[in-house]
């Protein structure tokens, strides 16, 4: 096949493509084919970018799992949210029609189009199920525990307006300070003596209602030795706004000092299976 022969035929046999594109509708909707790649292009940037310059430090698996999420979500969602957009741009532009015009007549319904629709199905499906497996993978991760280190829990009450932290492994006493080992997993068993918090930890990704009457399990493992934030998150009254403190991730012999200097006994059993982990 030369280009000769190509060219001849071309200006010969009529093509159905090429034919399409040279019509103005044919140009724009080549116009917004562009578009729609710059687009993707931008948002898959946007999509990355952001929530490096936007989310907190990372110090949690969970915060891990969560930004790993955010991450995929947004290229999965950068084609579809770019072809939403020029379909749209397509349709405001090709349609429009002046203020003293007359609609145009209703077009011929389209009946079906078996290519489009398949393709349709399977892309979003297979989008679906990747998605929907990844969130699954994601959920499970954040909520097993680590076999490597004995988990240690700390029973988390909120009242109007402070948070107590008590530590049953650790000789049961009770502070208003939190501090946590780093590298064991933790459970926070979270509960409230009045009114409805929620038990926000922005670096390590847990954020958790705390109800009263109830008692609220999650977990996690912190990851990285710090001082991070701890907030309430649920309107809860007139100084709302002051119900914060902070969180003192430590390593393994600055945890057991930090609970015997706080009354408590540091649990033997859980420093030895640690220390190794
Ligand atoms: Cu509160």
């Amino acid at each position: 096949m030369t280009p000769e022969t190509d060219e001849s035929s071309e200006t010969l046999t009529p093509h159905p493509v090429r034919d399409r594109l040279s019509t103005p509708a044919g140009k724009l909707a080549l116009g917004v084919g562009v578009v729609v790649v710059v687009l993707t292009v931008l948002l898959l940037a946007f999509g990355i970018w952001w929530p490096l310059v936007s989310l907190p430090t990372t110090a949690s698996d969970t915060e891990d799992a969560v930004k790993q999420t955010i991450l995929v979500f947004s290229i999965a969602a950068a084609p579809v949210m770019a072809l939403v957009w020029g379909i749209a741009y397509y349709s405001l532009r090709h349609w429009r029609r002046g203020s003293g015009e007359e609609p145009p007549e209703d077009a011929p319904p389209v009946r079906g189009n078996n290519r489009v629709a398949v393709a349709w199905v399977v892309v979003s499906s297979l989008l679906t199920a990747f998605l929907l497996i990844w969130g699954l993978a994601a959920l499970t991760s954040t909520t097993t525990l680590s076999p490597n280190a004995k988990p240690v829990t700390i029973q988390v009450t909120g009242q109007q307006w402070l948070w107590t932290f008590s530590y049953p492994d650790d000789g049961g006493f009770s502070s208003p300070e939190l501090a946590l080992p780093k590298d064991r997993p933790v459970i926070f068993e979270v509960t409230s003596l009045d009114v409805i918090h929620s038990f926000w930890l922005p670096e390590m990704g847990i954020k958790v209602d705390a109800n009263p009457s109830v008692t609220t399990t999650v977990s996690t493992t912190p990851t990285v030795a710090g001082v991070f934030n701890v907030r309430c998150a649920e309107l809860c009254g007139l100084n709302h706004s002051y119900m914060q403190t902070s969180v003192q991730v430590l390593d393994g012999n600055d945890w057991a000092s930090w609970i015997t200097a706080h009354g408590g006994t540091p649990d033997t059993t859980a420093a030895a299976e640690g220390s190794n982990g």
